[in-house]
């Protein structure tokens, strides 16, 4: 007696093809796309998601997380100062009290479970897919992305002629961390001038990154260590609450603009 019941090849190819076509075409126009999937673009997407917002993830590589699996210097151990450590209360992540302002909790457990909650909250995620490019509507207004597999960015030059194609959205949301990589999208094209991140200061940066987490252009919300490329301010170190406070604020600010539509 086999253990599973009948499936044959063509009704599995049957059953990854409709779904992802479905979703695909369901979310080819959005609410708000969010580039990157480290734990600030995490963040934003699992709070839109749970205000009823059609969010959509882009992310280049195969897993989610960015820079959230692993704390500095390859040790795989996230800190967060407070008040951050009630994030991780509300995602279930336990966590230790290293003093009375700053906790640790293993990488893997934190991320894991902060994708986990994005996924659980309705986000929809397109991995292995690139940010290629913006679309530009009006007076330079950001009107979507323009995405291809990330593999085709690998293929030789003489195949690499495959046309991207575009997803347009109310919102873009630029959580590709230090790259920021919309935004340095715009400057290329002469609309933005970006300064690039400064120095370390932790104690500053933290507060400077949750306080700057906004508006960049029209249409355009950063978050995250892209807002220190975008703005000039210091990068951080291994410290996460700014990432989860961050992504929490994009996704309020991006929440009262769709209100007023
Ligand atoms: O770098 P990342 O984790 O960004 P973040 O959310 O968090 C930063 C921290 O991890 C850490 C730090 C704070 O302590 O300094 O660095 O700001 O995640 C960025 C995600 O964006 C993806 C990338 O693979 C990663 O998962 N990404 C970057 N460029 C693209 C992209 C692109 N062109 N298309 C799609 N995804």
């Amino acid at each position: 007696m086999p253990i599973f019941e009948k499936a044959s090849e063509s009704t599995v190819t049957r059953a990854i093809v409709r779904q992802f076509s479905k979703d695909m075409e369901e979310y080819s126009d959005t609410d708000v796309i969010i580039v990157g999937g480290g734990p600030s673009g995490l963040m934003a997407a699992r709070d839109l998601a749970l205000n009823g917002i059609k969010a959509l993830i882009i992310e280049r590589n195969n897993y989610l997380g960015g820079g959230f699996w692993i704390g500095g210097f390859l040790m795989n151990t996230i800190t967060v100062r407070a008040p951050a450590q009630k994030v991780l209360d509300e995602l279930g992540i336990k966590y230790e009290k290293f003093s009375n302002s700053l906790f640790t909790t293993p990488g893997p457990l934190a991320c894991s479970k902060l994708i986990a909650a994005a996924c659980e909250s309705g986000v929809k995620i397109l991995n292995m897919v690139m940010f290629d490019d913006v679309v530009l509507r009006e007076k330079n207004r950001i009107g979507g992305v323009v995405v291809n597999w990330t593999p085709v960015s690998a293929l030789p030059r003489q195949i690499t002629c495959v046309d991207p194609v575009a997803l347009e959205s109310k919102l873009v949301i630029d959580a590709t961390g230090h790259d920021a990589e919309v935004v340095h999208k715009l400057e290329e094209r002469g609309v933005l001038k970006v300064p690039g991140f400064g120095g370390m200061w932790v104690e500053q940066s933290e507060d400077a990154v949750v306080e700057h987490s906004g508006f960049a252009h029209p249409g355009l919300i950063v978050i995250g260590m892209a807002v220190s490329t975008t703005f000039g301010l210091p990068r951080m170190g291994p410290t996460f609450g700014a990432m989860l406070l961050s992504g929490r604020k994009g996704a309020q600010i991006a929440l009262e603009e769709l209100k007023k539509r």
